[in-house]
């Protein structure tokens, strides 16, 4: 059966309203309508399609992915030379670009266009009557690669011009890149499906559009940004690039937010610090900004010299990549006791700073990467972040490069401290075990030893820890308890009535409790829950240090990981002896060992909802764990009790649907034992 004529006309008003939304969405970045609203529409006019075949034309939205893969590009010439940039490196190049372009258009200052240079791909799009005809790769300038059936896939490309009035035949030249969030999703599904990622996002670009089949294309995040016109015939453009791109937007294309007319060298001066302040902010790489001579006719008197536009500059940020040689693999210990693989690089170079170490991250980065010592390897420094090992130059490698491995290089040994150094399964870091002695863990032990909810020694900040430590006046956290009020004096900034607070408090912190003491040590995984369920089940430190793995998982909550890690730091003679010093200096009160069937909450599932005003939910959650009770996110019909603190909002509501017991704050501290 043929289509109807109310078909045909819903078929046209569909297309349209989709071409109005990809424009609202792409070219604005305004959308109106929300995604699945969008989705709807275009399901629609794909199942009328799919019943009228013959309504389908090659510029319906459901076409932008074609069918077979073709045997080899096509190669095309463009309408007018697309024509390449000079660069500019450092502040006197682009003072001389400026004093050039004054001086043969005999002008005091000149208006310029400026714009961000992206690190893509460059594409020419031919319209003819409005519809996109062809998308071609630069090529040589004069001939490109047809890349019809791939630019198609780019959902920012439209496939129709927006309105009529436009020339009949205009080729938009614009970049095709990806952006930082585009890429990692596609790293993620590569890896997902075990194929090779892509070292960043150009290559990912580059090699998405120039696929011969184009539905692979279609499955790499794309989009483009436009910058110019090539050629134009049967019709205008406006005189000035700023209105030329305004221009293209209304046409339907996208076009960089960052564009802005500025006034004179100045300006480009302080529109190049304005982008390279915002550089990582933008969610995509660019490498310097571009500087056009805004007016055409000036353009046109300027001329070219070879391939290169004599109106035209890039002026390009310090490179973020470089190539250099990697001397050695050292290992680091940081602050949390992890161990880090770290470059040691041949001076270079990179993003405005010289680098010499660079961080692997870890083994499975090293592995991935395959980096040896002795290799030549791209090293990226960007912005604040750290530099790293990107790749390596593979052809460059030295005959009888040995792979590294990290916990052979270490001997399984913390190089810091000498405790037992660990990899769990499943995991790729390598940690120190030794938490209470290791000097690269110090500063950050001794703070987690005084935080309020361990120690609780209020003055011992991070800034007194720093000095104390570099002043080697405290070694371990048992140090804290020798300090003196003559050693505390001697520190910067520290007033008599400080030291003496100081004093006070450390002298107040040896009366602790036991579950304190034992979240105090700041054994990996075991937070302030975990100490008391311990604390609970064998009463005492000496019982605790005894454990073998197998009582250590007989108390609630502690699997096979945690007790392997209380274990581990047990086992370590130097952790022990920081341990035993430390029990002479402070004391808790007895614990009634609780046998688990007594415990008053055994078996109940509670939720806490609203605020609490005496203590914090992380605190009433551990209390309620002590007890036995399992705590839970939400309440449902094997919710056993709903504790509501104020402002207590749905899950109070459903409690009382359900019938489950409710109870307030007052309640909750009485059977806890605080009332
Ligand atoms: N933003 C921008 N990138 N880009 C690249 N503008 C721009 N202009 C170019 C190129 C190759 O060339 C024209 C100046 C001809």
């Amino acid at each position: 059966m043929s289509a109807s004529k109310q078909v045909r006309s819903r078929v046209e008003a569909l297309r349209q309203q989709i071409a109005h939304h990809n424009y609202r969405y792409y070219a604005l970045d305004d959308p109106e309508i929300p995604d699945a609203e969008f989705d709807a529409l275009m399901r629609e006019l794909e199942s009328l399609e799919a019943e009228y075949p013959e309504l389908i034309t090659p510029d319906s939205p459901t076409q932008r992915v074609g069918g077979a893969p073709s045997e080899a590009f096509a190669e095309v010439e463009h309408g007018e030379p697309m024509l390449s940039l000079a660069n500019a490196f450092g502040e006197q190049e682009l003072t001389d670009f400026d004093r050039r372009v004054r001086e043969r258009l005999d002008a005091d200052e000149v208006d310029y266009t400026a714009e961000t240079k992206l690190d893509g791909l460059a594409v020419s799009l031919r319209y003819e009557n409005g519809e996109l005809v062809r998308g071609a790769t630069r090529g040589d300038g004069i001939r490109g690669e047809d890349v019809t059936a791939n630019v198609k896939t780019i959902k920012a490309v439209p496939l129709k011009l927006r309105g009529s009035e436009y020339p009949r035949v205009i080729e938009v030249r614009c970049e095709v890149f990806m952006t930082h969030s585009g890429f990692e999703r596609l790293n993620a599904a590569q890896r997902k499906k075990d194929l090779k990622t892509f070292a960043n996002p150009r290559n990912a670009a580059a090699g998405g559009l120039r696929q011969l089949d184009s539905r692979i294309t279609a499955e790499r995040p794309l989009t483009v940004f436009c910058y110019g016109v090539g050629q134009i015939s049967g019709g205008d453009a406006p005189d000035t690039q700023y209105e030329r791109l305004q221009w293209l937007k209304k046409l339907g294309h996208r076009v960089s937010p960052e564009v802005k007319r500025v006034h004179g060298l100045k300006e480009c001066f302080k529109y190049y610090e304005e982008i390279g302040n915002r550089r990582d902010k933008l969610g995509y790489d660019i490498d310097g900004v571009v500087f056009k001579v805004d007016r055409v006719d000036y353009q046109d008197r300027l001329g070219q010299v070879s391939r290169a536009p004599r109106w035209a500059v890039a002026y390009k940020f310090p490179a973020q990549e470089q190539t250099t040689r990697l001397t050695a693999i050292d290992v680091q210990v940081g602050r949390t006791g992890i161990l880090t693989p770290v470059a040691r690089l041949e001076p270079v170079r990179v993003g405005g700073v010289t680098v010499t170490n660079a961080t692997l991250h870890n083994q499975d980065e090293i592995d991935r990467k395959d980096v040896r010592a002795g290799d030549t390897v791209i090293v990226r420094r960007a912005g604040d972040v750290i530099p790293e090992v990107v790749s390596v130059i593979k052809e460059k490698r030295r005959k009888g490069a040995k792979r590294f491995n990290l916990l052979k290089h270490v001997k399984n040994k913390c190089p810091v401290c000498g405790s037992e150094a660990l990899r769990e399964e499943g995991e790729a870091a390598v940690r120190c075990t030794g938490g209470l002695v290791c000097a690269a863990q110090r500063k950050q032990a001794i703070f987690h030893f005084a935080s309020r909810r361990a120690m609780d020694i209020e003055g011992l900040g991070i800034k007194i820890i720093d000095q104390l430590v570099d002043n080697e006046l405290v070694k371990t956290v048992a140090d804290i308890y020798t300090l003196d009020r003559d050693t505390l004096i001697g520190l910067e900034r520290m007033a008599e009535k400080s030291a003496d607070n100081l004093l006070e408090n450390i002298e107040k912190s040896r009366d602790t409790t036991l579950p304190r003491f034992l979240y105090a040590l700041g054994i990996r995984d075991v937070g302030e829950a975990t100490a008391q369920s311990l604390a609970l089940h064998f009463g005492d430190l000496d019982p605790i240090m005894k454990a073998d793995e197998e009582a250590l998982q007989e108390v609630p909550d502690i699997g096979p990981i945690v007790a392997a890690h209380i274990r581990h730091f047990f086992d370590q003679p130097e952790n022990r002896q920081v341990a035993d010093r430390l029990r002479k200096e402070v004391r808790w009160p007895k614990i009634e060992k609780k046998r688990e069937e007594d415990l008053p909450l055994k078996d109940k599932t509670v939720v806490l909802t609203g605020t609490l005003s005496s203590m914090e939910r992380n605190q009433a959650k551990e209390r309620l764990m002590a007890l036995g009770a399992k705590v839970t996110g939400s309440v449902s019909k094997n919710t056993d009790l709903v504790i509501a603190g104020e402002k207590a909002g749905s899950k109070l509501t459903k409690a009382e649907k359900l019938g489950v017991e409710v109870i307030d704050e007052d309640a909750f501290l009485k059977m806890i034992g605080n009332g």
